[in-house]
């Protein structure tokens, strides 16, 4: 065939209007694709939700790419094989009793399982803000990040989604914003909050599952955003908290989208 430019241009044009219109009124928004963001995105879709993974960066994949202080490992409890499984990750089970896997095929394999099962993935995104009607957070403010970054002054747009899952990792973006927006505060009163955030792996992969919930309505905060809205121990670079996490998020996600249908 002939190669023709700008045939080459339509053709990107019109696949990404195509890929993206259908998702703009969606089910689940989930902000971030790291780990816990990409397993809650594998596990909706994989029930049937229409589900967006907006991903500030090119590549989704989070805090996952660094391993342990650069060396390219990414190393699972045990009880992670199961969803390692599913989601097709291979391992390596190693003298230690751990699972471990390079890091850049757990991101490959996590971003194609979730690809697999419908999620559509939107890189270069940034969602900046959020949306709320009668007390319910119901989507997300979009823009691109390089424009966000270089400080353009470009009006946004938007995604709507019947729940929102901040799955933003440290930077717990989105309950931030609908926190400062709302003068709300965690539903959690101070006693039960742990007022650590040092290092202890055992406890913090229990925390971030435990704490992973819906902050209000229509939005549930998973993964590292948890640990650090809750204040819970920090895990370092073990990752199945991440996962357990995602999948936890998704299960609530489902069980409040067939209630409010
Ligand atoms: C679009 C956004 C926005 C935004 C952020 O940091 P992540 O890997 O988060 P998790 O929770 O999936 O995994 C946490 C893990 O990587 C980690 O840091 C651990 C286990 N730490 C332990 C420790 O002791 O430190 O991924 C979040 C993703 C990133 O890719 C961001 O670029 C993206 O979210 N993101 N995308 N809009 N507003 N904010
Ligand atoms: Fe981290």
């Amino acid at each position: 065939m002939v190669i023709n430019d700008i045939k080459i241009t339509r053709s990107i044009i019109e696949e990404y209007y195509a890929f993206t219109r259908d998702f703009l009124d969606c089910d689940v928004v989930i902000v971030g694709g790291g780990p816990a963001g990409m397993t809650a995105a594998y596990y909706t879709a994989q029930q049937g939700l229409r589900t967006v993974v907006l991903e500030s960066r090119l590549s989704p994949g989070g805090g996952m790419w660094g391993g342990g202080m650069f060396f390219n490992q990414i190393v699972f409890q045990p009880e992670a094989g199961e969803i390692l499984q599913e989601l097709g990750i291979s391992y390596t089970a190693n003298r230690e009793g751990y699972l471990v896997v390079p890091s850049y095929r757990a991101v490959a394999s996590l971003i194609l399982a979730a690809d697999r099962a419908g999620a559509r993935i939107l890189n270069g995104i940034t969602a900046e803000d959020i949306m709320v009607r009668e007390n319910r957070v119901c989507g997300v403010v979009i823009n691109w990040t390089a424009a966000v970054k270089l400080g353009m002054h470009v009006d946004p747009l938007c995604i709507g989604g019947k729940v929102v899952i901040d799955a933003t990792g440290h930077d717990a973006g989105i309950v931030r914003t609908y926190l400062d927006k709302s003068g709300g505060s965690l539903p959690e009163d101070e006693e039960e909050r742990i007022r650590t955030s040092s290092m202890w792996a055992a406890k913090g992969e229990e925390m971030v599952v435990e704490y992973t919930r819906f902050i209000t309505e229509g939005l549930i905060a998973c993964g590292m955003s948890v640990s650090s809205l809750f204040n819970t121990p920090r895990m370092g670079p073990i990752f199945g908290g991440m996962l357990f996490s995602g999948r936890k998020a998704a299960e609530l996600a489902l069980d409040y989208i067939r209630k409010v249908k």
